[in-house]
This record gives C-alpha cells, structure tokens and sequence, in this order.
C-alpha cells in the first residue's frame, strides 16, 4: 500500500531519533525493499528509512536479530583495530520507541539506520575502486570469519544453492502458469545444458571439500558506499548475510562490476567483461582472505561470476514464467529482458573462462 509523506513521517516518528525529518524521498534502485531518505528543516539527510519486503523476509525479527549480530560484530573489530568515524564503516540501525529494530504498522515492516554522509555508489567503477571493493568485501569476510555456526539464521534457506534454483525453475516449467514458456524454450534449454556444471558447489559440499563460511550473499556494486575520494566507506544491505559458499560474493561482484552493459540491458552488443574490473578486484579481495581460503575456494573464485551470472539467468527466468512475483519490475517483460542479458553475460564470461581461471595461477 502506498503512504503519504505524512504517513512516513508518522512511521519515522516510531523511532528513537535525535534529529526531527520533515520529509522522505525514494533512494536507490533494490528489487526488493522500498529506500527512502530523510530530509530535515536545513534540508539534510540524516536517516534512511525502509520498508522491509516481508514476503520475502517473512521472519523479520530472525532478519533484524541478524543484522544486529553482524553490525555489532563489525563495529568490535573496527574498535579493536583503532578505526575513527566508525558510524560511516558499519551500518547503525536505531530502535523503535519499543526497543524493537523494525516497527511494525499493521500492514508493512520498517526499520531505521543512519545515511552515510558524504557516501555515494560507484554505477561506473574503475580498476582503481574495483581493488578497493575487492580488499572491502575480502575484509568483510575476515572480520566475520569468527562468529560461531549457528549464530546466523538463514533467512532465506537455499538462498545460493544452484540445484534448488534449478527446481524452482523447472517447477515454473511444469506449472507454466502465466503461459509463458514457449517464449522462453531456447533460453531454458540453455540453461538446461549446463545444469550440470554449475552445480558442483553443492556435490563439493557433500563430498566435504568444500565448507560453508559466512557471506553477504548480494555484493552487487551499488551494495558498497564509496566516499569523495574514491575509498571505500562501508558494505550495506546486510539483509542476506549468511552462511553459503565464498564463490557467491566474487560471484555477484563479477556478475555486476564487471559487465560493460547493464543488469537489463536490451541491447545485448553492450555486454562484454572487463577483465581488468575481475583482476583489479581480485587482487583486493586475495589481500584480505589468502590468509582463510583453500586452494580449491581460491581456483574456483572466477567460477563463482559464472554461476552467480548463470544463477540469477535462472532467478529471473523462473520469475518471468511465475508471472512476475518476487522481483520489482519496471516494464512488462523486464523479467524477461534481464534474464536475456545475464545469459548474454554468462556467455561472455565463458569466452574469458581460460583467461580469468589462469589469473588465479600466481596464488
Ligand atoms: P535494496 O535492498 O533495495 O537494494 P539497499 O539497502 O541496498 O536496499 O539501499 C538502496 C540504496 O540506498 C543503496 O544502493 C545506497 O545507494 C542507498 N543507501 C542505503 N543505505 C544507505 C546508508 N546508510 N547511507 C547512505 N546511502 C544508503
Ligand atoms: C536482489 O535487493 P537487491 O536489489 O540488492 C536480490 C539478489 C539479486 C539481485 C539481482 C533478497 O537484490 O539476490 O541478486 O536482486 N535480493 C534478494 O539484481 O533476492
Ligand atoms: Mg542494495
């Protein structure tokens, strides 16, 4: 249901806020959640403000408890290693009125952290911020290499698991529900042909070569606050932290970063890789997390932009014959549109398979 800015405002009020906002305004560009920005009397933005998609994170208190486990775990560690402005490095959530970390008004769930001043995301990144994303993410995973099994719930179970996304989509299949799926026939038998090869993560995992370590499970670039200088400030939209495999981070970075088109570009001639993006990036990441991966995770890492690349084909073709229901969309086939583009990716990834496989050689 859509609010009125007075509506918002009452929401805000909720919390347990130091500054007063006079005003909201739509903020970034998720599929999932609902962004908004404060704005107070001297026009300043001091808070973000979020309607949580329950539908999606249906245990929202298991969400927020989560969030608040990693945020303050972060926020130790920083202290531990003498960090200064530590509020614009680790997300700060502020609790409702009621102590809770999301407020609940009866229809939709919200939650309140503070904007990052002086931050921006990088739509363009450059092998320069691409290493500095690539050691942020690497330190990510470090920092949060010690908090026990178990003490994260997966809050969306199977989140990353290649063979369930392959079902989910085969059900779409069968069911064909919004009569789609002979549109879709050649890119589903795509997709079909490489089921096998991109599921070897999880027979690793039964054959116990390959364990589970805590990730942010959607390291999109526009997931990365950057401040004026190009240095990284801090990693946010925690919702999806938990334990997977270390592929999905590389993965998803690979699959956004490093593409010269867009997620849903309609013009499939813009999509290459940059390879200098993957090796800028990599470089980064394996100076923070040499240290923690096995020589299997490390040969894997450029795998990893290919199956998330080929997973999210998958996402956005199951949500396509679903009849568009999980993910926002902006035109009647944009589900559609995407699912074209991020095979488009995946097959350029391939042609630069040998290449970017090899550049892993030197660790
Ligand atoms: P979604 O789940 O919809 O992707 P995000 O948490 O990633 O939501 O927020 C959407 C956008 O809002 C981000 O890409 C970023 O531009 C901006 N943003 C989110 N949180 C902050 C923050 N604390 N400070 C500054 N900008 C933020
Ligand atoms: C969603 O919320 P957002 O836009 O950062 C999705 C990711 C996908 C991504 C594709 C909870 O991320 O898994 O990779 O869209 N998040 C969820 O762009 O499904
Ligand atoms: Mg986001």
């Amino acid at each position: 249901m859509t609010k009125t800015s007075e509506q918002m405002l009452d929401i805000l009020d909720r919390f347990q806020l130091d500054d007063k906002p006079v005003a909201v305004e739509p903020f970034g560009n998720g599929h999932i959640n609902d962004t908004l920005r404060t704005v107070n009397a001297q026009g300043e933005t001091k808070y973000i403000l979020q309607r949580i998609n329950h539908h999606i994170f249906t245990d929202v208190e298991l969400l927020q408890k989560n969030i608040d486990i990693v945020t303050s775990h972060i926020r130790k560690k920083l202290t531990a290693a003498g960090e200064t402005d530590i509020d614009r490095k680790v997300l700060t959530f502020l609790p409702a009125r009621d102590g809770k970390w999301y407020y609940f008004d009866g229809d939709s769930y919200w939650r309140v952290c503070l904007y990052i001043s002086g931050s921006r995301t990088l739509e363009d990144i450059n092998p320069v911020s691409s290493y500095e994303a690539g050691k942020a993410f690497g330190r990510f995973q470090s920092m949060l290499s010690d908090i026990p099994d178990g003490t994260l719930g997966e809050i969306i179970p199977n989140f990353h698991n290649m063979e369930f996304r392959l079902q989910q989509l085969n059900d779409a299949i069968k069911a064909n529900t919004a009569g789609r799926f002979n549109e879709v026939r050649d890119l589903a038998n795509e997709i079909g042909k490489r089921s096998e090869a991109m599921c070897i993560q999880e027979k690793l995992h039964r054959e116990g070569r390959l364990k589970k370590r805590i990730n942010h499970c959607d390291t999109k670039v526009n997931n990365i606050l950057f401040d004026e200088d190009g240095k990284v400030l801090c990693v946010i939209d925690l919702d999806t932290v938990m334990p997977g495999f270390v592929l999905s981070d590389i993965g998803d970075f690979i699959r956004t970063a490093c593409n010269t088109g867009a997620e849903d570009d309609a013009n499939l001639d813009r999509i290459h890789v940059d390879t200098t993006i993957f090796e800028a990036y990599t470089t980064g990441y394996m100076e923070m997390a040499k240290n923690f991966l096995t020589p299997l995770e490390i040969s894997l890492l450029p795998y990893g932009g290919r199956l998330l690349t080929y997973m999210q084909t998958v996402r956005f073709l199951t949500d396509y014959l679903n009849g568009d229901t999980y993910y926002k969309i902006h035109s009647p086939k944009h589900n559609l549109q995407r699912a074209r583009a991020q095979f488009r990716f995946l097959q350029e990834l391939e042609k630069q398979a040998d290449g970017m496989d090899g550049f892993m050689k030197q660790w």
